[in-house]
């Protein structure tokens, strides 16, 4: 029998709302056969939840984390604070001012506490990037991602001959 590996990224979420656009990170990580935990856990209504879970997740072997919500976007700010592992923001367009207020939130961290922000709704690159991250130390995972790039370019490349037999 095989055995489960261990999660290394955990997909961490302020709310439900946010789920269907992080689940583009967790089909990141399925695509590339990494284990992942994904939690929903705001910073504002469940902060000692919040503060306990990322205190919880260097011993468990959890390498990266993201984290993503919406409106007053605290908690990737808020995880980063209280662990050394890298935290990837991904700002969720919700509410009346569509994600910029989310993206500010995350993007404009104190010196000394970084977050590595995406794109607002971004959470795919986010995924892509946790890959990066964990591919420099796993020469596999870095390999696969190479490959993930050399298909990407071919595509675009296909494309392009597809539109140059248009003319
Ligand atoms: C944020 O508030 C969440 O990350 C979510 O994007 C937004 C709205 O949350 P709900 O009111 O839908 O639970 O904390």
């Amino acid at each position: 029998m095989k055995t489960k590996q261990k999660p290394l990224v955990s997909i961490i979420m302020g709310s439900d709302s946010d789920l269907s656009i992080m689940q583009k990170a967790a089909d990141v990580c399925k695509e590339f056969q990494v284990e992942y935990e994904m939690k929903i856990h705001s910073a504002h209504r469940v902060p000692s939840h919040v503060k306990n879970y990322i205190e919880s997740l260097p011993k468990r072997g959890i390498k990266v984390i993201i984290a993503g919500a919406g409106l007053a976007a605290h908690l990737p700010g808020v995880c980063a604070a209280f662990t050394h592992l890298p935290v990837i923001g991904v700002p969720i367009k919700s509410g009346s001012l569509n994600g910029l207020d989310a993206l500010l939130s995350i993007v404009q961290m104190p010196s000394g506490i970084p977050v590595a922000t995406v794109a607002i709704d971004g959470a795919k690159n986010a995924g892509l990037l946790a890959i990066q991250i964990l591919g420099t130390s796993d020469s596999k995972i870095a390999k696969k991602f190479q490959e993930y790039k050399k298909k990407m370019a071919k595509e675009v490349l296909k494309k392009d001959a597809q539109l140059t037999k248009l003319k």
